[in-house]
């Protein structure tokens, strides 16, 4: 690694939040600062058109951006040419969501520019930190997933492994949340509304994508069946691209984002003719393709425009792939050879019939020959057990929208049970279970099924969570291909997670473990431990964390006008808001902790602010409901007198990236609570872990792999394990109401939600909340209540004692290294991808 580059990305990550560099470096980086200065200002004149002047701080956004995007084009093409000559395997992550938050920082700070561009900047009187927060987060997924997506990206680029981002450009990405009277309400999101500096349309770049006609078959001179599909339907798909950074610059990939356009251009003679909405119905209608993210965390998945969109953007993505694998290779036989296709969940699944019907259909490849080319070529990724979250879609719908796709399904489908039987497997309930097709509830494809049989890797996130796709969901699967399965344990980018979120602990890691941490933090960071036992190093680990929370103090200032006392422990649960997370377990305690504070407020109690965030699916009641009672909650307790200075509640709206940037590395409790073997991985449990926060979990996902690297004394576990939720599951002996009245305490804060105690207005509000846990307590809660109120209680025991406390998080910091995405991806590219 060159020195240069090492310091200027030192003073990127110093300087983040207002911390000075030295006048060494500055005078090092005088020439650049001039240089990236002369930049903004031509971007500013010449493709912003202000003079700086009239400059709003908008316009200097994007003129810096622009003059970002532009260091990145050299190395951009390099690694593009350098990609053809070089002749390496390309790696394809197809994703319907990619969960990017803001590029500004990221980009400056891979770059290495971080604190030229403030310095150059500063020089035209204009402050990056504030033109860095005008940025709208690029917000194109839901959750973990789409994250975990723009993670890989960045690690993929900083690895130099040649790979391609595929995507929909949604013109909306999640929609934002605002809180009325403690209820969310869904608004429109809309980042591209000042246009988007980042990416390149790709006018020239576009594929035609079929939808619903009809198929015909005909033989040809050689005997063979050919199909055709005569679609009905036409959509364009238009490439919109943008540079991904690595790590000092080492590589740049891209994502490319397709956009859904009418086939043909506008209808003039309609339009002339009088039908001034006609012409433009079209229009819309191949439009919405692209219009907006799903809310894929909901049940509302069984859209017609779902499906459109999965097929849509494989569609482009695949005949893009091919089109770059032909021009290069000339034929497809060596596809595989040279392509990887990383499918992200079932969502391009479809890839697996869309494959093969362009081998056969259109490139005249054997039915057998085009199976082992598309196997070869793909592998799929679960992310979830939840049976109400596994992708099916109708075969009615499917024959209508995509009538030659069903035809290859019905196919493979058909290949595979002879194929079984061939082996000598006749058991019914056996062939039932491994088919493409399910014949309950109504006739629908299993689009898990099709992932797995069609690729030659299928990978959970997690070591439990791969443990228990084998014994659940792809049980008869695995027995018949017991090779397939695998797991990757997710991971995260430090770079955005450490280095940008939380600048001082960076900087007090470098001073420590030398500038080496940041290029090398899966080993370095464990150089760390020693220092955990010395007081004055614990000390100075303490003050970032508290400068941190003063940060995150005004931010709760600013949007909800609460005042929270920085010294109190900050207990976090940010997440996405479902059952299955246990949002309600946190608020149980929350008001249990409530009820005891009031009973005694002179005790030795530990002052304790309790954040919440995150976003329920439009049409889920039940977490919309769970929002609610948060700030029933939060407004009881926090206008109570008595508990005062002792117990706060806030719920923060729109969590988003960024948001999570401000609230991770000021966590002094990280809250991963789902029930066990529910949650697949957990992505932010290893984001608070890195930054220091202590964790209090239950044994599931990647909170298991935690608890190995960390130690089990340094998080605080409790609760049901997998095996112990499904014996109960199983058992049917479970009974949350026998547990309620065997617990005062459990008692006393249910009765005091369902009777109206945080909801006078409407005292009835909770009651059908509360009566379904209590009757049929699918998500444990109950069972769960009593270990965790205990747990809680260490967390408070540790607390007072800071040598074990911090000690405590020192050790999480050193022993996180594991989980950086680098990690992951070097896996995925040595045991899946092939490619190192
Ligand atoms: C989808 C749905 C849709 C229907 C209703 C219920 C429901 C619940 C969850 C989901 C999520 C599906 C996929 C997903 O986002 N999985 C997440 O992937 C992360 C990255 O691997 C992982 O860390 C999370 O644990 C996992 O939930």
């Amino acid at each position: 690694m060159n020195g240069r580059g090492c310091r200027e990305s030192l003073l990127c990550v110093f300087a983040n939040r207002g911390l000075s560099m030295t006048q060494e470096s500055a005078n090092a980086t005088a020439q650049e600062v001039a240089a990236f200065r002369e930049r903004v200002l031509r971007k500013l004149t010449y493709s912003v058109g202000k003079d700086p002047e009239n400059a709003s701080d908008y316009d200097w956004f994007h003129a810096v951006a622009l003059a970002t995007r532009d260091s990145t084009i050299d190395r951009w093409m390099d690694c593009t040419r350098e990609a053809y000559t070089g002749g390496q395997k390309r790696v394809y992550y197809l994703s319907l969501e990619f969960l990017i938050g803001r590029l500004l920082v990221d980009s400056l700070s891979n770059l290495g520019l971080f604190e030229v561009a403030r310095e150059a900047l500063a020089g035209l009187d204009v402050d990056i930190d504030r033109i860095r927060l005008l940025e709208p987060d690029a917000a194109l997924g839901n959750g973990g997933l789409g994250r975990l997506a723009a993670c890989f990206m960045e690690s993929m680029a900083t690895l130099g492994v040649v790979s391609h981002g595929y995507g929909i450009r949604y013109d909306h990405g999640l929609f934002r949340q605002a809180i009325v009277d403690g209820w969310q309400h869904e608004q429109t999101e809309t980042w591209l509304d000042f246009g988007n500096p980042w990416e390149f349309e790709r006018s020239e770049v576009k594929y035609l994508i079929g939808f619903g006609g009809s198929v015909t078959a005909t033989t040809n001179e050689q005997g063979e069946v050919q199909h055709f599909w005569h679609w009905a339907e036409g959509v364009r798909a238009i490439a919109y691209d943008t540079p991904i950074v690595g790590w000092r610059g080492a590589g740049v990939n891209t994502l490319r984002l397709w956009r859904a356009r009418p086939e043909a251009d506008f209808h003039l003679a309609r339009f002339n003719a009088g039908d001034h909405i006609g012409a433009a119905a079209e229009e819309a209608r191949a439009e919405s393709i692209s219009r907006v993210l799903y809310p894929a965390d909901s049940t509302e998945a069984g859209q017609e425009l779902r499906l459109r969109q999965e097929y849509f953007f494989v569609a482009a993505s695949l005949q893009d792939l091919l089109r770059r694998h032909l021009k290069q290779r000339g034929s497809l036989d060596s596809l595989p050879e040279y392509t990887s296709i990383q499918l992200n969940d079932t969502h391009p699944a479809i890839a697996v019939a869309e494959l093969m019907r362009l081998l056969v259909d259109v490139h005249s490849y054997e039915w057998q020959h085009a199976w082992r080319l598309t196997t070869a070529t793909l592998s799929y990724t679960n992310h979830t057990l939840l049976p109400e979250a596994l992708e099916t879609w109708p075969v009615g719908l499917m024959e209508r929208l995509l009538p030659r796709h069903m035809q290859i399904i019905y196919l493979i489908n058909a290949y595979h049970l002879d194929n079984l039987r061939e082996r000598g497997i006749h058991d019914a309930e056996l062939l039932r279970s491994v088919s493409l097709i399910e014949e309950d509830h109504g006739r629908r494809v299993r689009m898990g099924n099709l992932a797995f049989l069609g690729s030659h890797s299928t990978n959970g996130v997690s070591g439990l969570h791969t443990q228990l796709m084998r014994k659940t969901v792809f049980t008869d699967l695995h027995r018949l291909y017991p090779q397939r399965i695998n797991s990757k344990t997710n991971g995260i980018t430090f770079r955005r997670w450490l280095y940008q979120a939380n600048p001082q602990l960076t900087q007090l890691l470098v001073e420590h473990l030398g500038e080496e941490v940041l290029d090398e933090p899966e080993t370095r960071l464990r150089q760390l431990e020693p220092y955990a036992e010395q007081a004055a190093f614990r000390q100075r680990f303490a003050e970032q964390r508290l400068a941190n929370k003063r940060h995150l103090a005004n931010v709760i200032q600013e949007r909800l006008g609460i005042s929270v006392d920085p010294t109190a422990l900050f207990d976090v649960h940010v997440k996405r808001i479902h059952e299955y997370k246990r949002q309600l377990l946190n608020l149980l305690h929350t008001v249990a902790l409530y009820q005891a504070i009031r009973s005694d407020p002179g005790g030795n109690w530990v002052p304790r602010v309790k954040i919440f965030a995150g976003k329920a699916a439009a049409s889920y009641h039940q977490a919309k409901l769970i929002i609610k009672l948060t700030n029933d909650i939060a407004n009881t307790i926090n206008a109570d007198p008595t508990v005062r200075g002792l117990l706060k509640v806030v719920f923060l709206p729109n969590y988003n990236v960024s948001l999570a940037e401000d609230i991770i590395p000021a966590a002094d409790l990280s809250e991963q609570i789902s029930t066990a073997g529910l949650e697949a991985s957990g992505t932010s449990n290893m984001k608070f872990a890195l930054n220091g926060a202590l964790t209090i979990g239950t044994l599931d996902g990647a909170n298991v792999e935690m608890s190995e690297q960390i130690g089990l004394e340094h998080m605080f576990i409790f609760g049901l394990t997998a095996q112990e939720v499904n014996a109960r599951k199983q058992g049917n002996e479970y009974n949350a109401e026998a547990i309620i009245a065997g617990s005062h305490r459990l008692s006393e804060v249910l009765s005091a939600i369902r009777g109206g105690g945080f909801s006078p207005g409407d005292p009835g509000r909770y009651v059908g909340l509360v009566d379904g846990i209590s009757w049929h307590d699918t998500f444990m809660v109950c069972a769960d209540f009593e270990a965790y109120w205990q747990a809680q209680l260490e967390v408070e025991e540790r607390w007072r004692d800071p040598a074990r406390w911090w000690r405590s998080s020192v050790l999480n910091t050193a022993r996180t290294g594991w989980f950086s995405s680098d990690r992951t991806i070097r896996e995925y590219a040595r045991e899946i991808w092939k490619v190192m």
